[in-house]
């Protein structure tokens, strides 16, 4: 069965919302398999934005992922990765539609409430990065 890793990010946790968001996704369907709280270090905070290290908005990227503790959650079911991005709307909170997660509780970059993988690979990366313990389990 396909898996997502979710990070609802430290701006989330700060307002509570922490269960209303986990509800969206178990209302869907999908289910919670592994489910921590945690935070993100400014080494890992790198290798996961990776791909941003040469935007502008690097710095305040990984001062938002690391200001304080996370939720990391591995979900499943069906179409499960397509089906969380759908959830927590577009990447840009300005752009994503009332009803999603960051339609309804962000207004700006880059405190967009949560992160979820976008494809198979980077969702097995994710897991194995945030949940290392699960080890062949994962
Ligand atoms: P997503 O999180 O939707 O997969 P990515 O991977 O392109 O989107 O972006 C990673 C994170 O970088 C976003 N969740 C957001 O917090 C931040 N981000 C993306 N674009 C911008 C931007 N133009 N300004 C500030 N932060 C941004």
């Amino acid at each position: 069965m396909e898996k997502t890793l979710v990070i609802i990010k430290p701006e989330a946790v700060k307002r509570a919302l922490v269960g209303e968001i986990l509800s969206r996704f178990e209302k869907k369907g999908l289910t919670i398999k592994h489910l921590k709280v945690g935070q993100v270090s400014a080494e890992v905070a790198r290798v996961h934005y990776g791909h941003h290290a040469d935007k502008p908005f690097f710095p305040g990227l990984i001062e938002a992922i690391t200001a304080g503790p996370v939720v990391f959650a591995v979900l499943e079911g069906p179409h499960c990765i397509q089906h969380v991005r759908n959830i927590i709307g577009a990447t840009d909170p300005l752009k994503a539609t009332p009803g999603t997660i960051r339609g309804d509780f962000a207004l700006v970059n880059p405190t967009n409430m949560v992160h979820a993988s976008d494809s198979p690979e980077t969702a097995e990366m994710e897991i194995r990065r945030f949940f290392p313990e699960l080890g062949q389990g994962a």
